[in-house]
């Protein structure tokens, strides 16, 4: 047994989550923890809500909210739809919790102790109408690079280009419209990224393992140009960590708080906090996750995130931490994905193109949505949702393959002989064929699983559920009942606990549908991963009962699918 550490990119409060950022980190990081769970690991999986930056402040203030109260709220709002889709965390935090705040200070103390902050006398945009500084989105302005009208304060949406607000043409408040915004001086904090270069760039040399794309990416960043820059981890606002060397002031910080990409990461290891003291757990009990000298140092530690998420992982946060000079426990996996695009375009929340989570639990269960969304994963290049590809997938794989399966053994046997598992017969040549293939499929599947391969691990599950299919075909008890019932009893039996290992090993991604198989064929909804084909195979005994599932998947039809392609198309 392995203690698995499990964290998913923490989602920004502003608004409701679309399918793209489900399955860009959460959903994934959820499968996985299941499955690891199933094999009988222990698993710590955590999540939370980003709270801090502009973004939070501005969604406030576009709802009308005290930002505190629209965090509060949208924190629920968010919470229920993560329970909705089945998102199995041990504990879903909030960046704005104590426990962030104390540890990102924590680490502020530690990073300058080592002599890694300094502090820099800047240039920031000053608004004369609000009476305050602009920071990231809080300005836009007309790009430099591509000359793009709408460019924020902290990158062009445009050209992607990162910006520095001072570096927009025709700079404007977005608070209040004004233009009356030139640069004053304020002082800020930055961490010498540059200094601890050497040690990342040697740490990602060891991370052989890892996705091409992560790797990349993180070393575009520490040689590219004059090398890795240090950064700014200090903002003028109010909303956010107050800038706190440990528990002390920070003589001139009054009145700033920390970046959000600052206590952002250091939330995974507050949220775990979090959860102890939501559960009652001691001190001892988190650490033992974080501290590699409290035992953490037998953790495996992946982080599920979106591709634009790897520079802070790769480098901020590892910055943070190696330069706290703590032994606090490093990610040994990362998991980067692509993008999720929606009919071949982008999602877009402001003009409503696309499916939101909210929306796709009003028009179908999660199941739906996890199994084609993970069999899709944009693991190693973006993929597209489209109406169709969605309808083809939950119908063939979903209800032809797996519901057809489980329908037609239950009820067969229900019509012959009751609903029991019948008793009688011995297994032959194509049992023993099957055996074979199951046991096959199932290391395949555990392999690719292991392995954070969400598609290939779909594609052997689906093999499976296919693998039995075959068999009820091709032994066709239906036909052989007529003739010799004793063999026909031994061909449902088999079947039955087929739907019976279905039903345990497809818990990663229909958790749902797996409770209401297991239930009907009366079985644990909490099995352990099966020990060989061979036990699973013959786990239910003649006389065990069970009763005939309710459907367990419905057909999309094609007038639903165009009515919801006309629904999503956006403005
Ligand atoms: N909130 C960005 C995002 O939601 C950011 C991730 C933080 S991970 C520490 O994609
Ligand atoms: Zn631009």
């Amino acid at each position: 047994m392995q203690r698995i550490l499990i964290t998913s990119a923490i989602p920004y409060i502003n608004g409701v989550k679309h399918l793209g950022n489900l399955v860009g980190s959460m959903l994934p990081a959820d499968a996985y923890a299941r499955f690891m769970r199933l094999r009988g690991h222990e698993v710590m999986f955590i999540c939370a809500t980003d709270e801090h930056g502009t973004p939070a402040e501005l969604a406030a203030a576009a709802a009308g909210e005290p930002v505190a109260e629209f965090c509060a709220r949208m924190y629920h709002v968010q919470k229920g739809l993560y329970d909705g889709f089945r998102l199995s965390f041990d504990h879903f935090g909030r960046s704005s919790s104590e426990r962030n705040h104390k540890l990102t200070q924590h680490f502020a103390g530690a990073l300058a102790d080592a002599g890694l902050i300094y502090e820099v006398e800047q240039e920031q945009m000053w608004s004369e109408a609000d009476g305050r500084f602009l920071p990231d989105r809080y300005i836009e302005g007309t790009c430099p690079n591509c000359g793009a009208t709408n460019a924020r304060g902290d990158q062009c949406e445009t050209c992607t280009k990162q910006l520095d607000p001072t570096d927009l043409i025709d700079p404007r408040s977005v608070i209040s419209g004004s233009t009356d915004v030139h640069p004053r001086k304020t002082k800020h904090l930055f961490m010498k990224q540059s200094a601890l270069a050497d040690d990342i760039r040697a740490w990602i040399d060891t991370k052989t393992d890892w996705p091409v794309l992560a790797t990349s990416i993180a070393r575009k960043w520490l040689d590219d140009g004059d090398g890795l820059q240090d950064r700014g981890i200090t903002r003028d606002l109010d909303w956010g960590v107050p800038v706190k060397r440990g528990d002390e002031d920070w003589p001139g910080m009054k009145g700033k708080v920390f970046y959000v990409w600052f206590d952002a990461p250091i939330e995974y290891i507050a949220a775990t906090a979090e959860w102890a003291d939501a559960n009652g757990k001691t001190e001892a009990d988190w650490r033992r996750w974080w501290r590699k000298d409290e035992g953490a140092q037998d953790v495996r530690y992946l982080q599920f995130l979106a591709k634009d998420n790897i520079p802070f992982h790769t480098i901020t946060f590892p910055a943070t931490i190696m330069g706290s000079g703590e032994p606090w426990k490093m990610v040994d996996y990362l998991k980067g994905f692509n993008w999720l695009t929606y009919q071949g375009g982008k999602f877009s929340t402001s003009s409503g193109r696309g499916v939101f989570m909210d929306q796709a639990l009003d028009i179908l269960p999660p199941d739906y949505w996890r199994w084609w969304l993970l069999s899709n994963a944009p693991e190693s290049a973006d993929s597209d949702f489209t109406w169709e590809a969605f309808q083809g997938g939950v119908n063939k794989d979903l209800a032809d393959v797996l519901g057809n399966f489980a329908s037609r053994v239950t009820k067969f046997c229900r019509s012959k002989f009751g609903e029991v598992i019948p008793d009688g017969g011995t297994p032959g040549e194509a049992e023993a064929a099957l055996t074979v293939e199951v046991q096959k499929r199932l290391d395949a599947y555990a392999n690719a699983m292991e392995a954070v391969e969400m598609r290939k691990a779909t594609a052997e599950l689906r093999a499976l559920w296919v693998a039995g299919n075959e068999y009820l075909q091709h032994a066709a008890p239906w036909s052989v009942f007529k003739t010799d019932p004793e063999q026909a009893a031994m061909q449902v039996r088999t079947a039955l606990n087929l739907a019976a290992l279905y039903a345990n090993v497809s818990r990663p991604f229909i958790p749902d549908s797996c409770d209401t198989l297991a239930t009907a064929l009366n079985t644990a909804t909490n099995a352990p991963w099966p020990d060989s084909a061979e036990e699973a195979l013959t786990a239910l005994p003649p006389g065990h009962t069970f009763t005939v599932p309710e459907n367990l998947f419905r057909k999309i039809e094609d007038a639903e699918r165009e009515g919801w392609e006309a629904q999503f198309a956006g403005a």
